[in-house]
């Protein structure tokens, strides 16, 4: 299974790409990144850690109720040169780093030298701890490094990397006494090409990349697997203050080349490429990325959008449970998808695609019971207030506000638990669909059945609708986008990530994309002033086959040295 498998290390540039063209130009990148770090730090990198960004193809706002998604990654990475401090180093900015301390640059100037190491602390339990009452958490010492979640910089997704390896591999209680058992201190030097805020996943690339780094320059590799890692990239980006699920995760960890993933959290991550559908004869299919360069910060607008999707899901099932009979503890957080199993009164060890597809379907009428009654609220407002929410759970006030509430910062005057099911199940449903569509094309002898990318478009499209008018992530920009998409020719259009900005993935026949591109140039007011790199930079494509490249790498420079010539 693609999860257990080892992080690939990689000696040579062109076993990262085997594609000769790919790896001459990622080998101007690499050169420059390892001749850069030399000259900031006075020593060679021993690794680069990479990770990519991901586009979402379908399966939006559902990893963190546990729905599967169906992500692919992109060429656009970070990329992280790396080594063990050196004190002999002759760098002029060189200081003599404490024990586990790090020094991070970047390429970049926008991105200010960083330096910064972790301390063992005293802490209690925290919120989430306290609410959860089987909990017996008690003061212990553990790894701190400061993250302000309000005001997040650049160094903010290092720290966050860094915490996963420490709490795994350094035990703070061992730490304490004993500084051999404290990580080494590293130098680190940064560069990316995946754009921040615009649905891309830079910050799991990030968060990925970051962790990877801490990961080999301590020498703590060994027995990772990608499944492993991406458990503690998700973990590591909690630390930024964003509940995610896992699928840029994953997405940035397992994703090969040539393939989507289609990912499933429950009972536990479970990755499966598939091999996106290739005509024959016909002209191929191609992802258009195409960024709306409204620029989402996530975290700032978590309590509105992200985290608040987050608490209406979680409430949502708890309601949906007590509707349904199902019983639930006082203390209990099931999402939709533990509900489902537990309605349908599914294994333990879960269900295949196709026993999930037909639980959905029979499940779906019962999502109608979260309508809330008409009286007492503004004409066409479907959503219920703090009060009745609360009525709703069955739960006090007190026990509601511990379960739902106390980890996590949200604002709402209506909360929206009918539409976000409603999103929640027929988006799950999609996915699924959007597979099968693969699979049925890929096992087709000769040519693809003929309306293949047809009926893929068309389930681009219908998550879209629901992504804007149910799970309300979208906005203007990006359904114009995804409008203009559709008049230039794409089979299908819709947003991708988060969302409340950033991009739109568009499914485009590779021989129409020039003009596709230029139509919506002309089409999109923002890119009308756009011409060559900035215009690649927002708008692009990448192809089923070599253009999704996910491989995640990490290569020892001094064999790589061959591949430059
Ligand atoms: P992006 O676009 O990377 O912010 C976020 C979540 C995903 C998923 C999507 C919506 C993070 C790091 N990632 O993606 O887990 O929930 O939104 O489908 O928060």
């Amino acid at each position: 299974m693609a999860a257990q498998l080892p992080i690939p290390v990689f000696t040579s540039l062109d076993q990262a790409f085997p594609d000769l063209q790919t790896a001459a130009i990622q080998g101007v990148r690499y050169k420059e990144v390892v001749e850069e770090y030399e000259k900031r730090f006075g020593h060679k990198p021993t690794y680069i850690a990479r990770a990519p960004g991901r586009v979402n193809l379908i399966g939006e706002h559902i990893d963190y109720v546990l729905f599967g998604a169906f992500p692919a990654a992109i060429e656009r990475d970070i990329l992280i040169a790396c080594g063990p401090s050196l004190p002999s180093s002759t760098s002029g900015a060189a200081e003599t780093l404490t024990v586990g301390g790090v020094r991070a640059e970047n390429l970049n100037p926008k991105y200010a030298p960083q330096t910064f190491a972790p301390m063992l602390k005293t802490a209690g339990p925290s919120a989430q701890e306290e609410a959860d009452a089987a909990s017996t958490v008690h003061a212990e010492s553990a790894w701190h490094l400061d993250i302000n979640t309000r005001e997040l910089r650049w160094e903010s997704y290092i720290k966050a990397g860094y915490y996963g390896v420490l709490s795994r591999f350094f035990p703070a209680a061992l730490a304490e006494t004993d500084k051999q058992a404290h990580p080494v201190p590293v130098d680190l030097l940064f560069t990316g090409s995946v754009p921040s805020g615009s649905g891309l996943s830079s910050s799991a690339a990030m968060v990925v990349a970051s962790t990877l780094a801490f990961l080999t320059v301590n020498n703590k590799l060994d027995g990772v697997t990608k499944g492993s890692l991406v458990e503690m990239a998700m973990e590591n980006e909690k630390r930024v203050g964003v509940n995610s699920g896992g699928l840029d995760q994953a997405a940035s960890v397992i994703c090969t080349p040539h393939s989507a993933l289609y990912v499933t959290f429950y009972p536990k991550l479970d990755a499966e490429l598939i091999p996106l559908p290739t005509p024959r004869t016909s002209p191929r299919a191609v992802f258009v990325c195409a960024n709306s360069l409204v620029v989402s910060d996530k975290v700032v607008s978590a309590k509105w959008h992200y985290n608040l999707r987050v608490v209406e899901t979680l409430v949502g099932a708890r309601v949906l449970a007590n509707k349904l009979g199902i019983t639930l503890g006082p203390n209990e957080r099931p999402t939709f998808r533990v509900i489902l199993s537990r309605w349908l009164g599914a294994p333990e060890s879960g269900l295949d695609a196709d026993g999930l597809k037909v639980g959905i379907e029979r499940f779906l009428p019962e999502v109608e019971k979260l309508r809330p009654p008409r009286e007492g609220r503004p004409a066409g407002e479907e959503g219920v207030t703090l009060d009745e929410l609360v009525e709703l759970s069955g739960l006090s006030k007190e026990q509601f506000h511990k379960v739902y509430l106390s980890w996590v910062e949200v604002e709402a005057e209506y909360f929206q638990l009918y539409k976000r099911a409603r999103h929640v199940f027929t988006e799950a449903l999609r996915v699924i669909e959007f597979r099968e569509v693969c699979l049925r094309a890929n096992a087709a002898s000769g040519e693809l059945p003929a309306d293949t990318l047809v009926k893929l478009g068309e389930l681009m499209d219908q998550s879209h609708e629901s992504c804007s008018t149910l799970c309300e992530s979208s906005c203007p920009e990006v359904d114009a986008l995804c409008r203009l998409a559709k008049s230039a020719g794409a089979f299908g259009s819709r947003i991708t990530g988060a969302g409340w900005g950033g991009c739109t993935v568009s499914l485009v026949a590779e021989d129409k994309v020039g003009e596709f591109i230029q139509k919506v140039k002309e089409g999109y007011e923002p890119y009308r002033a756009l011409e060559g790199e900035k215009l690649r930079e927002a708008i692009f494509a990448t192809k089923p086959s070599a253009g999704a490249f996910g491989e995640l790498f990490v290569a020892l420079l001094l064999d790589m040295c061959s591949c430059w010539g």
